[in-house]
């Protein structure tokens, strides 16, 4: 009887959802759907596929590719898309960079093609920085790709249809901040010297130009993820936030919103502070990985060097060794992985990005069954080299080392099903395998020892059948 209860809510929850979603398409969302009070069943469902996808890709790209972290012929510390404000840059001559912005190589088949080859599984891009400039034709602003830059392109729209081609989900960062709306970038901006206005009207912002703009994007390219930034700005406001969540999950109910919209961050730490309900479906830690396993969705954003936007002389690239066990980590701890490519001002994928997503990609072809569609396992490492994932049906524990065992990989958290056969993934034949004590031993082939003969490099993962 419960079970037809409970799928009757989440029938009749869904149908309110898809008609008020549907009706809302073109009107402002209802009242009447709060989607902060969505039924557990409903929120698993819609959240299902991106905890499946495990790892994502990040795109910084846009004007502050054009400067590349140089200004006035000095290097500017720093990341490289906050130019504008970490050199000063008066409003009218960050401009003259967008009146350059040209990227006459970009091709986004190419861009999605790399990023299924490196086992990627969405992609997030910035439609809209804190420099305020808009990488599509905003019907809303001049500022953007098509009525004011030389690109005359639908950057957006190419990027859309070839995710769409390859099966990609695609979501949009798109940031509360503005630096160049004369009503949103004053307090933020010391430099802004042309605007009129003394006293900007930051609700008029909102109402006028941030929330059409997001309606835009979610109209114009049917996003599955909005991932806002910039939130931490005081004139942005907890009311704000709950909004506009249920403004973006108003005119699409089954989108992503992260938990950037609303005030409840705990700064690059990213989970959600637990003294009242923010809104935001996931936590997002920037630059740093939970200490812990957590039950609650999260994801931790990472640049592969030390920049978002392209910076022409950061070389400080993170191995492909990092960059996978990093993945390895997240995946145990319950994570998502969202790693960072800034393209450059032509529109092209810097060669360090692209040889370590490459690397990464040929790990994740023979491991990949460890990392996606995968649960937390309890503990979710052991030692300081062995994490554990599951499979969602239970049947399997992968463990994943993240150094090569040697003779034996001994395990103290993990009892084979008796009888069951043993693999490491990428090689055909089963391994021996036998209990002492407590202890699971895993005898690796001696022929293993040289590194030539091994499925893969950095990290190897074992399939162990346990008793459901
Ligand atoms: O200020 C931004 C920064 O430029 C970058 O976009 C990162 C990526 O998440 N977010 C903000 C810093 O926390």
């Amino acid at each position: 009887m419960k079970k037809l209860t409970l799928l009757f809510i989440l029938l009749a929850w869904t149908t309110s959802c898809q008609q008020t979603g549907k009706e809302l398409n073109d009107e402002k969302p209802a009242e009447t759907v709060n989607y902060l009070e969505e039924p557990n069943d409903a929120r698993n469902n819609r959240m299902e596929w991106w905890r499946d996808a495990t790892f994502g890709m990040f795109i910084h790209w846009g004007v502050y590719s054009v400067p590349a972290g140089v200004y006035n012929e000095e290097r500017i510390p720093g990341i490289g898309e906050w130019i504008m404000n970490s050199a000063h840059i008066p409003v009218a001559e960050y401009e003259k960079f967008a009146r350059k912005f040209n990227p006459v190589k970009y091709d986004a088949d190419e861009w999605v093609r790399i990023a299924k080859d490196a086992g990627i599984k969405y992609i997030v891009i910035t439609s809209k920085h804190h420099d305020g400039f808009s990488l599509w034709d905003s019907e809303i602003s001049d500022y953007d790709v098509i009525d004011y830059s030389p690109v005359k392109r639908d950057l957006l729209g190419e990027l859309k249809e070839a995710c769409d081609k390859y099966d990609i989900p695609l979501g949009f960062y798109h940031s509360i901040m503005d630096w160049h709306h004369p009503d949103a970038q004053a307090p933020h901006y010391p430099d802004y010297n042309t605007s009129e206005k003394s006293n900007p009207d930051f609700d008029n912002y909102v109402q006028n130009y941030l929330k059409p703009q997001v309606k835009e994007l979610i109209l114009n390219y049917d996003p599955d993820i909005l991932w806002f930034d910039g939130e931490w700005i005081p004139e942005w406001t907890h009311a704000h936030g709950l909004n506009m969540y249920q403004f973006v999950r108003g005119l699409k109910p089954e989108i992503l919103v992260n938990n950037r919209v609303d005030k409840g961050r705990k700064g690059m730490q990213g989970m959600n502070k637990q003294d009242q309900q923010y809104a935001g479906d996931f936590g997002t830690p920037e630059q740093e990985i939970l200490e812990g396993a957590s039950s609650l969705d999260w994801e931790s954003c990472m640049t592969m060097n030390d920049t978002w936007g392209f910076k022409s002389f950061d070389e400080n690239w993170k191995s492909a060794e990092t960059l996978i066990h990093n993945l390895i980590d997240i995946t145990a701890k319950g994570g998502n992985y969202l790693l960072n490519i800034g393209p450059d001002a032509e529109g092209l994928i810097p060669k360090a990005s692209r040889d370590r997503l490459t690397e990464i990609g040929a790990w994740l072809k023979i491991n990949g069954e460890a990392i996606y569609h995968t649960k937390q396992f309890d503990p979710f490492s052991e030692g300081e080299t062995i994490y554990y994932t599951r499979s969602k049906d239970n049947r399997y524990v992968y463990v994943i080392s993240t150094t090569w065992p040697g003779e034996n990989l001994e395990l103290t958290h993990v009892s084979p099903k008796e009888g069951s056969q043993i693999y490491m993934n990428g090689l055909e034949n089963s391994l021996n395998w036998h209990i002492e004590g407590d202890i699971t031993i895993i005898e690796i082939p001696e022929i293993l020892n040289e590194a030539a003969n091994r499925p893969c490099d950095y990290a190897w993962s074992f399939r162990i059948e346990i008793d459901v």
